[in-house]
Order: C-alpha cells, then structure tokens, then sequence
C-alpha cells in the first residue's frame, strides 16, 4: 500500500517548498497592483485641440464610468474572422424569424426597397447576421471602447494593454502593427461619435455597442452614421435602435457602395463586401436572400 504521508521531515519540506511557490506566485499579482492604469489625459487634449468644448470632455472622461476598455481590446485583436460560425445564420428557425421580421416591417423595408432599390430580403438578411434583427447589440459603452484603442497610439499606455490583455495571444510585432493601424482609425470614429452624440443630445456613455465600437441594429460604426444613416420614421432624429431607420439606413448604405435594381451576384458581392469584409460573411448574406426569396 503506497504511503500517503511522509515522515514530519518530509512534510517540512513539503511545506518549505509550498511556501517559495506561493511567494513567487504572489509576486506578480503584488506588482500589478502598484501598476497604476493609464488614463486618457493625452486623448483628452487632442479632442480640445481638434475643436470639442473643453468643459463639455473634461466632464465627460472625469466619469467614473469612462475606462480603459481591455476585454474588448483583447478580443478585437486576436479576431478572427474565418471562426466565427456563420452557419448559425442560416437554420431552419433563423430563416422563419427573418421572414416573420419581413411581415412585421413590411412597410419600412418595402418603403426602403422604394426609395434605394434595394430588396426587403437583403436588408433583412444584413440585420439578421449583424445583431439577430436587432437583439444582439453589444454590451460595451462604445465611448470606452474607441477611446481605448485610439489611446493605444501612446505608447505607455500600449504597453500597459500589452501587458494586461494581450500577451500571450498573438506575437509583439503583429499587436504593434494592428495598434498602430486601429488607433488611427479609432480617433477618427471617435470623433465622429462624439461629433453624432453632440449632433442629437445624446449621453456617449448610454449608447452600447460592439468590441470594435460598432453601433445599433445594422451595427454602423460612427463615422458611417454620418455619412450613410437615414431617417427612417422621419422624427428628425438618426436612432439605429429604431428599425425603420435601421432598415433605411442599411439600404441607402449598399445604395451608395453601388447596389442597383436587377445587379447580378458577382456585383451584389462586391457591394456586401464594403459593409464587411468577409467573404463569409458575404456569401451568408447572399445565401439567407436566395432562401428568403424562395
Ligand atoms: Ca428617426
């Protein structure tokens, strides 16, 4: 029969050894703590230079609420875009939820199809892989989310994310590249957000979105707010939480990247491929039309 325990001698040593892991274990949780977490002082001054109202970002990052987004950062840079399941999409029950969306929204989206020649099932089709018809928004306030990847230009800050969120899941030099390009583009849209939040007197920290800082039912980032998003229900306002100007929106979107009455499949890929670019994606759109329309 093996013996359990040693002799107290053992033990000792047992306990000798148990006690260097734990001191060497705990050192790196000890240091962390004293790391103190970068804020977004820099950021800040660049948003004043660029023209907002100091008082109003001031008041706005002094929030609690406004923080370093590290989940998301360390999701959105190891994403890759050939793992996600796209066949989901495309089930029995997907396809009878879409069609039930078509006969609850007829008149928004055959008001859509009307005015941007787009057809009801492509829009339905976009909104059902982008958020399930509107029910899978995201969860992360999107200012948080583009203020942390535009600070990722600085370079302490890039290391502290570095550190806490992504080592470990990809190679320094490919972060490095990815930050570089994803900082660049994130102050852009986070200036566009602001410039849309400013535009309709909306509180930045109410509005949720994606990893990526990707916003509403079609899951437009704020820059194509801007510059493609419609009015839907004509209230005057621009709200992608709202399904008639959700569905308009996505429309006059493929209207402007060259969607046309009567396109054949080789255009209508091209043009999807401008709202994502992903071949997957796109032959999943396309597939969902052929069954819907059938
Ligand atoms: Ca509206």
């Amino acid at each position: 029969m093996p013996r359990l325990y040693g002799s107290p001698a053992t033990c000792l040593l047992y306990l000798r050894i148990v006690i260097i892991f734990m001191a060497f274990g705990l050192m790196p949780f000890h240091l962390k703590a004293e790391t103190k977490e970068p804020g977004f002082h820099q950021l800040q001054e660049r948003l004043i230079k660029d023209g907002f109202d100091k008082k109003y970002i001031q008041a706005l990052y002094q929030r609690e609420s406004v923080k370093l987004e590290l989940r998301g950062i360390s999701l959105y840079s190891s994403h890759q875009e050939a793992t996600i399941n796209y066949e989901q999409y495309l089930t029995r029950k997907m396809v009878r939820k879409a069609r039930r969306y078509i006969e609850e929204y007829l008149a928004e989206l055959t008001r859509a199809e009307k005015d941007f020649g787009v057809e009801k099932e492509i829009i339905t089709a976009v909104m059902l892989v982008e958020t399930r018809l509107g029910t899978y928004t995201g969860g992360r306030p999107i200012l948080n989310t583009l203020s942390s990847m535009a600070v990722l230009a600085e370079s302490d800050v890039r290391n502290y994310i570095w550190e806490e969120a992504v080592k470990g899941n990809r190679e320094r030099k490919d972060f490095d590249s990815w930050a570089d390009r994803k900082s660049q583009w994130a102050y852009q849209e986070l200036k566009a957000f602001l410039t849309y939040a400013l535009k309709y007197h909306i509180d930045p920290m109410e509005l949720n979105g994606s990893y990526a800082g990707a916003l509403g039912f079609p899951q437009f980032m704020p820059s194509n707010i801007i510059a493609y998003a419609k009015d839907g229900n004509g209230d005057g306002r621009i709200d992608l939480f709202n399904h008639a100007d959700a569905i308009a929106s996505i429309a006059n979107y493929l209207k402007q990247f060259g969607w046309k009455p009567g396109i054949d499949r080789d255009a209508k890929f091209k043009v999807l491929m401008r709202y994502n670019y992903s071949s997957y994606y796109v032959n999943t759109i396309l597939e969902l039309n052929e069954r819907l329309k059938g």
